[in-house]
């Protein structure tokens, strides 16, 4: 019995499954991307991506020319299928497992003896076992870790990935890799494929604390960044400018406090801490009142910049930056839009919207008539409130003269 991967299939082309794809297809493993979403598929067979990412493009079109990669809407059989489908949340602020659900069960039909499984979704602690009894329900003539441990026919670990999204082909190969088995011989060969192409540490744990450690690893930055933002909030009341106030505790040797900003966007680290409250809402108070302290920033924006609209009687505000953070085009969960979105909807003056990662408004903008995407200079001239949203590198080289005269809430500190 051979443990090399001659062919894999990873479920989820998403901004994890498809660099992944594509990495492992550039060791000169035979890669099937498999997603439910035929417009995905046919993008990637014809060489280009649908997400944007630094120098992705050149390596899906080498590799899909190089016969190495390619699309595939139905999951075939391979020796290992690497699961990166979204964990979003529910309404309920609990985790919703059906998009693994589904791949799982995709997958099992074609299931062979030896095969290993790997979830990469962020999941609560919890989902690698549901994922094992998910296949065993559906393959009751095959044996799973949980009922015959090390012995057993299929091999399941979950190795969450930390790659930070502008950096992803750099850190998929740099970072440092948790691999989780549900046995000591999950962790073995799950290693193995990792070992493949990267190049940092791979950690072998149990596959519950690999779980706990990606959701402890996010819920951790959530709380530093909720205390920023609470400071800043404290800052504001007593007049004390805060970006002056983090650099001057940031001389101690043991203070390192992040930057306060107008929420926490993305998908992962607004989203992950509350799959810990979920599981042990008694003892996770500091971890859901993070989440409470970084969700009402936008609120506390939103209402800032209407006072200060009121006070004028033509206000123009200057929204700078819609992305979810800087130097990316990613609009998702974005407090930016949401901050933007509800001061055009508020109808409190005229909105000049600038991001310079974007063509167009998103959908959800075209109702409203009071909001432009605008350039940089022109919305610099033409506002007299300006809001600085995201700290793109573009905003930072702005002529200290174009701001004179205009009222200026920077949540970034980047003008501080
Ligand atoms: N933010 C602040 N202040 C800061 C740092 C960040 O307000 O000092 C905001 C950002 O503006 C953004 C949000 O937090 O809205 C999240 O940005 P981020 O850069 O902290 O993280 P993500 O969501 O891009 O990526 C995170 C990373 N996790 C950690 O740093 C612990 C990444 O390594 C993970 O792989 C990723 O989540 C994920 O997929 O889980």
């Amino acid at each position: 019995m051979s443990d090399a991967f001659n062919k894999i299939s990873i479920i989820g082309m998403g901004y994890i499954g498809l660099p992944t794809a594509a990495i492992l297809a550039n060791q000169g493993i035979e890669v099937v991307g498999v997603d439910k979403n035929p417009k995905v598929v046919k993008t990637i067979n014809q060489g280009q991506i649908h997400i944007v990412e630094p120098d992705l493009d050149t390596l899906v079109r080498k590799m899909v020319k190089a016969g190495k990669l390619r699309a595939a809407e139905q999951v075939e059989a391979s020796q290992a299928f690497i699961i990166a489908v979204p964990t979003p949340l529910k309404s309920d602020n609990t985790p919703d497992m059906t998009f693994v659900e589904s791949a799982a069960r995709a997958i099992a039909p074609v299931l062979q003896k030896n095969n290993l499984v790997i979830l990469e979704s962020t999941s609560p602690v919890g989902g690698t076992e549901s994922v094992a009894n998910w296949l065993a329900e559906e393959r009751p003539d095959l044996t799973f870790p949980h009922q015959a441990g090390d012995l057993a026919d299929i091999h399941i670990a979950h190795c969450p990935e930390r790659v930070l999204p502008g950096h992803i082909l750099r850190e998929l190969v740099g970072n440092a890799r948790i691999v989780g088995g549900m046995t000591a011989k999950c962790s073995v060969r799950a290693t193995a494929l990792y070992k493949t192409f990267v190049k940092g540490e791979c950690y072998t744990t149990d596959a519950r604390t690999a779980e706990m450690a990606k959701l402890t690893e996010n819920a951790f930055r959530d709380v530093n960044i909720a205390f920023a933002n609470e400071i800043s909030l404290i800052c504001d009341q007593l007049d004390i400018n805060v970006w002056n106030l983090i650099d001057l505790a940031n001389h101690h040797p043991r203070v390192n406090i992040l930057r306060p900003g107008p929420g926490v966007g993305g998908h992962c680290i607004a989203v992950d801490p509350w799959f810990l409250v979920h599981s042990s809402p008694e003892h996770s108070k500091l971890i859901h009142t993070a989440r409470t302290v970084n969700d009402s920033k936008p609120q506390y924006i939103i209402n800032k910049v209407k006072r200060i609209a009121d006070s004028l009687k033509a206000p123009v505000i200057a929204c700078m930056g819609l992305a979810f953070k800087a130097d990316i085009d990613d609009l998702r969960e974005s407090p930016s839009v949401k901050i933007v979105k509800q001061l055009a909807e508020a109808d409190i003056g005229d909105i000049l919207a600038v991001e310079p990662h974007i063509d167009a408004l998103p959908e959800d903008f075209q109702n409203l008539k009071n909001v432009s995407l605008t350039g940089f200079e022109k919305a610099l001239e033409q506002a007299n409130i300006i809001l600085l949203l995201v700290d793109h590198q573009v905003f930072s080289n702005v002529d200290p003269v174009a701001l004179k005269e205009k009222i200026i809430i920077d949540t970034k500190g980047l003008w501080a």
